[in-house]
């Protein structure tokens, strides 16, 4: 097994990082990249206003889950729990005990490489992992590369790579957070990288998040959930827009909507529980213990108070999961755009989505139907709203 090993502040991680490690990721066949965000590096010190090390770790799995590498990219914390400074020799070492067969990978970029002999105990690093050198502008080349190879190789015995990045991100960490303190900087980021240091006001970012322009909206819905999510959100923004377009819905409300509507799909129980009760959203029973039934009610409160939508939006949030009798048009329409967006993949999804942009009263019908005929086969008890839902779209659609 391969494993890259990919250390540094990552204060913030950027689109720089992140195309470095999926070129070496792909140049080296890694099985499995590991960042490994560094809690002092023994080089410099940490730059004043420098997130506490648990929103560096966040930020650094947030981009970490965005790379989409197929063989997945882990975050560790084996640098930020351990005391004092962080030397690579040490976190090699831990690395090696816990994959001991595995053939590892140290990955940085040129100005690392080039200095390499003169880190804490050299001869280990070089003695335990192979090391990925790439190259960020043509001047890192072959001429600049070549002698340090040798010597590296001549010395330590060490084993080398090196890669020129094709289309490197110009853009380093400092000038990067002056950007961020000034509202700019958003094209450098991952969007969930850049949404959660909106959110949470990181570098002196300072984003009214009442006031969201919709790149910046995006970014924060993003940084709330899996990457593998980010697709049907993406589909579900844009259906139902397609579908206010078709029905004559405020377009804009829809597309908010639709960015919004899943944004705590990935909070536990308890956290759901807690956000209910923080924003006096009273639960049935079966609520209380049916978590996937929350993520719309929690959605919906988020939705509210902390991005500032208005009541229509909530409401189409709250409503998406279960439906419910009497729906007002931008509702269903979020029902419906969830339903069929262009990652949904169902027997049948093709005759919903041409049903949709028909009769959207008959296309609850079926999409309401499907699911109750869903949850009985899997013996999932039905919500009482699902079934008002059912009822209120069959009497509605009698001929
Ligand atoms: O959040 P999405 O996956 O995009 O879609 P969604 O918000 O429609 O949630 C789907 C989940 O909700 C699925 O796991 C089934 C569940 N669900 C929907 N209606 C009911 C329900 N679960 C129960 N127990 N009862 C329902 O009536
Ligand atoms: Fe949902
Ligand atoms: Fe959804």
């Amino acid at each position: 097994m391969k494993i890259g090993v990919y250390g540094g502040t990552f204060n913030p991680p950027h689109l720089g990082h992140m195309a470095a490690a999926r070129a070496a990721a792909e140049a080296l066949g890694l099985d499995k990249l590991i960042l490994v965000p560094a809690a002092a590096p023994p080089h410099k010190e940490l730059p004043d206003g420098t997130p506490e090390p648990e929103r560096r770790l966040e930020l650094v799995r947030l981009a970490a889950d965005n790379l989409g590498l197929p063989g997945g990219a882990e975050t560790s914390e084996l640098e930020l729990r351990r005391e004092g400074k962080s030397f690579t020799s040490d976190t090699l070492r831990q690395l090696r005990e816990e994959y001991p067969q595995a053939e590892l990978w140290l990955l940085m970029g040129t100005d690392m490489f080039l200095t390499v002999q003169h880190w804490h105990e050299p001869e280990v690093i070089l003695k335990l992992a192979g090391i990925c050198a790439f190259g960020r502008t043509e001047r890192d080349g072959e001429a600049v590369f070549a002698p340090q190879r040798e010597f590296l190789q001549k010395t330590y015995g060490a084993k080398i790579f090196t890669l020129t990045l094709p289309n490197p991100v110009d853009i380093s960490s400092t000038r990067l957070r002056e950007l961020l303190a000034r509202g700019e900087g958003r094209e450098y980021l991952a969007p969930a990288v850049y949404g959660h240091i909106l959110m949470n006001g990181l570098y002196g970012a300072h984003a009214d998040l009442k006031r969201l322009d919709i790149p910046e909206l995006r970014a924060c819905s993003y940084s709330m959930v899996r990457a593998k999510r980010i697709p049907h959100i993406r589909g579900t923004e844009e259906e139902a827009m397609r579908l206010a377009r078709r029905w004559g819905a405020d377009e804009r409300l829809a597309q908010r909507a639709g960015i919004l509507h899943d944004c705590t799909k990935y909070l536990e129980l308890p956290d759901q529980l807690a956000l209910c009760r923080k924003y006096g959203v009273e639960l049935d029973e079966l609520e209380q213990r049916a978590v996937k039934l929350l993520h719309s009610k929690t959605g919906a409160c988020i939705a509210r108070h902390i991005f500032g939508e208005p009541d229509e939006v909530y409401n189409a949030i709250f409503w998406h999961t279960t439906g419910k009798g009497d729906m007002t048009l931008l509702e269903k329409i979020l029902y419906m755009a969830d339903y069929i967006e262009p990652c949904r993949n169902f027997d049948g999804v093709e005759q919903l989505r041409a049903m949709a942009y028909t009769d959207l009263d008959r296309a609850m019908l079926m999409g309401v139907e499907a699911t109750v005929e869903d949850m009985t086969r899997r013996g999932s008890p039905i919500h009482v709203n699902t079934l008002q839902a059912q009822a209120w779209f069959r009497e509605k659609t009698k001929l």
